[in-house]
Order: structure tokens, then sequence, then C-alpha cells
């Protein structure tokens, strides 16, 4: 009996060390973005698949409403790609103030110049000639960026951040890490994204997992293509944006699942 009594102890033990490794990446943390140009769609191109995960599990501005995110980026000679999956079963966008409405918010480091990526609908301001699309999901939205930059040294400083909201109001924000809660005032505080050598084999065979996820977004985008027309304009409140692109789940085109 007493050595069961030690091997219950002894698990305890392990599942609370095992619980702690795995809670949060780490603080000023480097991602790995993929090679690879991807389309602006909302849907995840097989290119992304090489890249690193980025979740975004570290909570802040309030208490875990439920809503998880995943990050992924590519690039290529000309800009970089941020695709952003966001499970959300309560879509809402019924607060006046855009980072209170479900949404992501994009900052980055482009040449010295900290750009902030604000704006409330599917349009953005086109100062740098980005494009970014919001597709409604079955399981809440995505949204994808392409994002024109100047940089050489290859890597980018930059931060996401998910506004988790319901009945007109933010419950948290969802970053890679707790201590990016303050970068939309901090840029000092950024990470870094990384302009890896990772790519996606050209071979790919046709029966490979992302490929067979690649093929269904396309023709859910082509099946999808004319529904709701979301609102259009970019929408400041005072800060100044270089690109608009953090954007509002709700008023987005619906991407019914394939069965
Ligand atoms: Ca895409
Ligand atoms: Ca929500």
């Amino acid at each position: 009996m007493k050595l069961r009594k030690y091997l219950v102890l002894a698990l305890a033990v392990i599942m609370v060390f095992a619980t702690t490794a795995t809670a949060s990446a780490k603080a000023d943390a480097s991602w790995d973005a993929a090679k690879g140009t991807a389309v602006i769609d909302g849907q995840m191109d097989d290119v992304y698949t090489a890249a690193q995960e980025m979740k975004m599990e570290a909570v802040s501005d309030g208490e875990a409403d439920g809503t998880k995110a995943s990050a992924w980026a590519t690039y290529d000679a000309d800009a970089f790609y941020i695709f952003v999956q966001v499970e959300d079963s309560q879509l809402n966008d019924t607060n006046a103030n855009a980072y209170e409405k479900d949404s992501i918010e994009l900052r980055f480091v482009n040449n010295g110049q900290n750009v902030q990526a604000y704006a409330v609908s599917e349009t953005f301001d086109q100062n740098y000639g980005a494009e970014v699309k919001v597709l409604k999901t079955d399981i809440g939205y995505n949204v994808e960026y392409k994002i024109p930059y100047t940089t050489a040294d290859g890597s980018v400083k930059f931060s996401l951040q998910v506004n988790a909201c319901s009945d007109g109001k933010r419950n948290c924000t969802l970053h890679t890490n707790e201590d990016l809660a303050n970068a939309w005032q901090n840029s000092d505080i950024f990470e870094t994204l990384v302009f890896s050598d990772k790519e996606v084999a050209a071979d790919t065979s046709a029966d490979d997992a992302a490929a067979e996820t690649a093929d269904e977004a396309v023709e859910t985008v082509a099946d999808e293509a004319t529904t709701e027309v979301p609102d259009t304009g970019v929408v400041s409140f005072g800060l100044v944006f270089g690109v608009g692109a953090a954007v509002s789940a709700v008023g987005a085109v619906v991407s019914k699942r394939k069965k």
C-alpha cells in the first residue's frame, strides 16, 4: 500500500513539472517564418505548414473566454505573410472600439519605424500596400496578411494580439507571451520573426494532409466567394497607422464547412 502511495505522489510531481514546462513559450521569443508565397484569401496555404506554429496561449487583460489562436508566417523577396487561425464560438463586433471587437492587431518594425496595424474592417490603409483578408469559419475566423517590407537583415520585429470579445466587451487579449500585453505601446518588447530556410518540399504528394487542406481551402473559397460583403473603410483611433490590418471577424465572408 505504501508503495502505491509513493507512486501516486511521484506521478503527481511529474504532472506538475510537465504542466510547468509547457505553460508558455519564452519571452523575447524568435519564430521561424518559412520560405514561400501565400495567397491572401483567408485560407491556410500549403507553404505555411513548414513554418513554426505560434500558439497564442498567454492570456492578458482579463479572464480566458475559450478563444484559441495560432499563427504561421512565410516570406518571399517582396513581403512576409501571416496567417492567424482563431477558434471563437461567440463572434462579436458590437462595441464601438476596434480593440473591443473580435479582431487581430499586428504590429511590426519596418526600416526602424514602428508600424501599427489597426482597422476594423476587411479593407486596409494603403500606406504600405498591404493586403488583408478575414474569413469566417465554422470554428471562428481566419485572418491573413501580406506585408511588403524593406528590412534586409533576415528578420523583423513584430507582435500579434487577439482581442477576444463577446456581448459588446473584450474579455481578454491573447499573445504568444504574457510580456506582449503592453506591445501596443512598447515596441521594445516585440518578438522576432526570422526568415528561415524552412520550406515545403516541392514534390509534396497529393495524399499529404497539408495538401488536402489546401485543396479544400481553394474549393471553399470558390464556393463562397460571393457571400456577404463586409463593411469597408478603415477606422482610425487617433494612432498613426502605417498599415491597417487589425480586422473585425464579424463582417467577413462566411465559409461553410465542406462536408
Ligand atoms: Ca491563403
Ligand atoms: Ca469572441
